[in-house]
């Protein structure tokens, strides 16, 4: 069986006091690694080691290019054990092998870009009338805390990892005790690297005390965190106790608007990638959609055709793209979604909890829902799309941003005009128009409302991870 440690000061370490736990296959539903429980005192050592490589090691002060470098020695090794790496997701929780592969990619290119963004980037100049010139200056913010959920393993973590450590912060990952063993690798593979040590500990283990025990430390200048609203709440009252500035991703309940002028072809397709990908596991999801009264009808029976068409199995088997839940206690939690449909007055066109004893929930399409539902309101985070018609643009824009959530909406619609009018009007850190997932790093991401605190991407993370400074200089006396 394996076993998967703490990366803690350049080693992989079992916990100070030798606990760890079971680590799942949701597909097999068997035990198939354990990993080191982190505790109070491992995460003291955690942020003791990346204290002292930030305070005294060469990682803030290398330079640019050389901290690129090294950036880019870690990605190579990402390629070189990329299918090692998405073995890792697929098996920890379900999510298909060609889907995994592409998160892989995505990680890769997450360090790739942040290690570049921050070798070529300027900072500003402020040319002032008294004969004096500012130029502000962006200089790394210190230790970062960032914890990670399991919907992206490796993904998500590097979203977070990738621009702290570019900008010259030393950063402890910890991941969800769900999935650790993507990031546990990628531990290991900055070791190989050549990381100095502190550089990017690995910290495994419960939320508590594992990932509140780093919060809490005032040791800690940043902490970003991706996770639930409740949880988030929780994570920024701790981090506030030492003003540490945080970033917070949580839920999301996506509109998805097909207009009657849509490319229904494309709007399908979407749709179905929208809330049936990574079995719907996704802050982004398209979980609310919302169709034109003149095309639902053909619009829900492609849809529901396509949900039926997706080949459900062994995330391993190549044909398949739609696989188990990533842990039993969140089957365990759609579930309760489902069932509570009939009861709320709903109807479920196509889907349902799979009735194999598989932690399976197979694409649910729900109609006639009144809005005030749970299933409705909150965020399901599985497979289960909530299906309405609308009447005109004002109505489904007030339908859409009627939640409390706002990450992301989606819309899809052939008249430029609208798309533009109707982007400008929604309530979201992202609004797609004809597509869904696609991003440039550049770009900000992040929610409003229950949807969290702030923007990461491109000089946005920038932001976020250093200490802008503002040098004001004489010129003329
Ligand atoms: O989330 P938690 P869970 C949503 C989704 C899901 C629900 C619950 O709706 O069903 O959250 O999932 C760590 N201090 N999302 O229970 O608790 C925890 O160990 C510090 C949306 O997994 O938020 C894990 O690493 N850290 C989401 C991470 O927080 C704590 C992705 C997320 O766990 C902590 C995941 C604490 N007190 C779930 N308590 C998205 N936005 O994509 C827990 N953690």
């Amino acid at each position: 069986m394996q076993f998967f440690g703490h990366i803690i000061d350049g080693e992989e370490v079992p916990s100070v006091d030798g606990a760890t736990f079971e680590v799942w296959n949701p597909w097999t539903q068997e035990v198939w690694a354990t990993a080191a429980e982190g505790g109070p005192e491992d995460a003291a050592l955690a942020v003791a080691s990346s204290r002292r490589a930030f305070d005294e090691g060469p990682w803030p002060r290398m330079g640019r290019a050389a901290r690129a470098a090294a950036i880019h020695r870690l990605a190579d090794l990402m390629e070189e054990r990329a299918d090692d790496l998405a073995t890792l997701d697929t098996t920890n929780m379900a999510k298909p092998f060609a889907q995994a592969q592409h998160d892989v990619a995505r990680s890769i290119w997450n360090f790739r870009f942040f290690a570049d963004h921050q070798r070529d980037h300027c900072g500003e100049v402020f040319p002032m009338d008294s004969g004096h010139h500012s130029y502000s200056e962006y200089g790394p913010a210190g230790v970062v805390a960032a914890i990670s959920p399991w919907n992206f393993p490796l993904m998500m973590a590097t979203w977070k990892i990738a621009p702290a450590i570019a900008w010259g912060n030393t950063c402890i990952i910890k991941p969800s005790e769900d999935t650790p063993a993507s990031v546990t690798l990628l531990g290991r593979l900055a070791i190989e690297a050549g990381f100095p040590p502190g550089v990017l500990n690995v910290l495994n283990g419960h939320g508590s005390p594992a990932g509140s025990s780093l919060t809490a430390d005032d040791r800690v200048d940043r902490v970003t965190f991706t996770g639930s609203s409740t949880t988030g709440k929780t994570v920024m009252a701790s981090a506030s106790s030492h003003l540490a500035p945080v970033s917070l991703e949580l839920g999301g309940k996506g509109a998805n608007i097909v207009f009657e002028d849509a490319d229904l072809d494309n709007a399908v397709h979407w749709a179905v990638e929208a809330i049936f990908r990574n079995s719907g596991q996704i802050c982004l999801a398209g979980s609310r959609l919302f169709v034109a009264s003149s095309v639902y009808d053909e619009f829900m029976d492609r849809f529901v055709a396509a949900a039926e068409a997706l080949t459900i199995g062994d995330p391993f088997d190549p044909k398949t793209r739609f696989s188990s839940l990533a842990s039993k206690k969140h089957f365990e939690k759609v579930s309760s979604y489902v069932d509570g449909v009939g009861l709320d007055g709903g109807k479920i066109l196509t889907g349902g909890v799979d009735d194999e004893g598989r932690w399976l929930i197979r694409p649910t399409i729900v109609t006639d829902l009144p809005l005030t539902a749970s299933a409705y309101c909150d965020e399901i985070f599985g497979p289960v799309c909530v299906v309405n018609r609308f009447e005109s643009e004002e109505e489904v824009v007030s339908l859409a941003n009627d939640t409390r959530y706002g990450l992301n909406a989606m819309l899809f619609t052939e008249n430029l005009s609208r798309a533009h009018r109707v982007a400008s009007q929604l309530r979201a850190g992202t609004v797609w128009v004809n597509c869904f997932f696609i991003r440039d790093l550049r770009t900000p991401f992040g929610g409003v409302g229950d949807s969290g605190v702030g923007r990461e991407g491109g000089n946005f993370s920038r932001e976020f991870f250093t200490e802008p400074k503002a040098v004001v200089m004489q010129i003329q006396r």
